[in-house]
């Protein structure tokens, strides 16, 4: 059905691909919930006014007089289900649809999803590197709008779709899906945990060959499928101190990536790949020297002995947890730098990291105090009021040998514009007081 027209809410990444897609093909109406109030919004919208002039720009309100049973309406991920503009939508008949399910209806050729609440983005990057010989590029959640892959003219796509994107869409009709981990996150956006990890679980509904863990039966797709069930034979698993790729055995030891998350993702990663029908010597050699995404256990110096790390990406307790075991030793040797928005999480089970390996825990941001209630019973505690005092106090309570470790459990959207920001003043932080 060809849409009398489009109305896009929301002006990030999203709703710009949107526009630019449906430009000059439908009269196009863009909108944003937090028009009224937000003063970086009017200068988005200035700036998507100036690129795109015949686009019409509406106020919320004015969606229910707009949008008709002929039309389609995008809404951007950031935007919770919950929000009363879906039923403002559902009320006026549109088609509410994503950005995804116009990239899958349009796009020829394989796709790949990859979900999880952590090392998505690692996964979705090392796969697609893996597959470069054949022409793969990725996009998705990662950063790159998918409608902008669509001028790209590759053979087959590597998406990384996050549970914002795979709750507005009807279930994906990808040649290889991936449920990587599950844990709580996003709990102020999804009602429940169940509801959260459902929603994960929908990317497999209608992929051609599924990839999961066979030790979490929360990554499993909830009916039979061809697939690679990692651990579930000797052919695909990670092990203490080795992982094995297609029968293939490489000690962890060779492996850049540190931690036994990245270690699964790996295998993953070459999972996918395997079924897209690269060669095996080739997916071996990038699991071997992959080294990362920024803001991901990223080592950012190395002072005095102390090793500095930047885990910034670290927006939930699972992934901190992760982080933590991944630089574990017999006794507690992390000073661990931690706080932010909590997003209604549960901090209670870092209880145990923070015990066995956590020397001190030095807290910051809008939450620090609920992780300070866990943490003052197992280990010390100081709280500060910015990241710079907190980089100062964890140089004092670091000795030679240890490490200091930003992963902090928690989104930064309190005292930075994103992770990204977070990371990079840790990191500038850290240089200034090295020079
Ligand atoms: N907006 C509203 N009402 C709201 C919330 C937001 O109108 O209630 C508006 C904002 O004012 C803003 C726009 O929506 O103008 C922003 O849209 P968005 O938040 O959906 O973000 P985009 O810029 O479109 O980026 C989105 C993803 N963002 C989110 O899901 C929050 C990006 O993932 C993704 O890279 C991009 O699409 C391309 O696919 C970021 C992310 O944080 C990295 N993802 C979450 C995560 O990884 O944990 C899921």
């Amino acid at each position: 059905m060809k849409p009398d027209r489009i109305v896009i809410v929301g002006v990030g990444v999203t709703g710009e691909s949107c526009i630019h897609f449906w430009y000059g093909r439908a009269p196009v109406f863009v909108t944003d919930t937090r028009l009224p109030k937000d003063a970086s919004v009017h200068n988005r919208v200035n700036e998507l006014r100036a690129k795109y002039p015949e686009v019409r720009f509406i106020s919320p309100a004015q969606v229910a007089e707009i949008a008709g049973s002929d039309s389609f309406v995008y809404m951007s991920p950031g935007i919770p289900m919950h929000d009363e503009m879906f039923d403002v939508i559902l009320a006026t008949g549109a088609r509410l649809t994503s950005d995804i399910e116009l990239f899958m209806e349009q796009v020829d050729g394989a796709v790949i999803g990859i979900t999880g609440t952590n090392g998505k983005s690692t996964t979705t990057d090392l796969t697609a590197k893996m597959l470069q010989p054949l022409g793969f590029k990725a996009g998705g959640n990662i950063g790159v709008p998918v409608l902008d892959l669509l001028s790209e003219e590759a053979p087959g796509f590597v998406l990384e779709l996050s549970s914002f994107q795979l709750e507005r869409m009807r279930p994906p009709q990808l040649t290889c899906a991936t449920v990587l981990n599950i844990a709580e996150d996003h709990l102020d956006h999804h009602r429940t945990f169940a509801e959260y990890a459902a929603t994960k679980r929908r990317i497999y509904e209608r992929c051609e060959l599924a990839v999961f863990n066979n030790n979490d039966p929360r990554t499993a797709p909830g009916t039979k499928k061809p697939g690679i069930a990692i651990n579930g034979s000797v052919s695909w698993c990670v092990r203490q101190h080795e992982i094995v790729i297609d029968g293939h055995q490489i000690p962890t030891s060779e492996l850049q990536l540190l931690g036994s998350i990245n270690h699964y993702n790996i295998v993953a990663a070459a999972a996918l790949a395997h079924a897209s029908g690269v060669a095996m010597s080739h997916v071996i050699e990038i699991a071997q020297n992959y080294q990362g995404l920024p803001h991901r256990l990223q080592t950012v110096a190395r002072i005095d002995n102390v090793h500095y790390v930047n885990d910034s990406k670290a927006t939930n307790v699972a992934a901190t947890l992760a982080a933590i075991e991944a630089f574990a030793d017999e006794k507690p040797n992390i000073v661990l730098l931690a706080g932010g928005e909590g997003k209604d999480a549960d901090f209670a089970s870092l209880n145990e990291a923070l015990h066995d390996h956590v020397k001190t825990a030095v807290l910051f941001g809008k939450d620090a105090q609920k992780i300070a209630v866990v943490a003052d019973a197992v280990t010390q505690v100081a709280q500060v009021d910015s990241l710079e005092q907190a980089v100062l106090r964890a140089r004092e309570a670091a000795k030679p040998g240890d490490v200091i470790l930003l992963s902090p459990a928690c989104a930064s959207f309190d005292m930075f514009a994103n992770f990204e920001h977070r990371g990079d003043s840790f990191t500038s932080i850290v240089q200034d007081m090295a020079a």
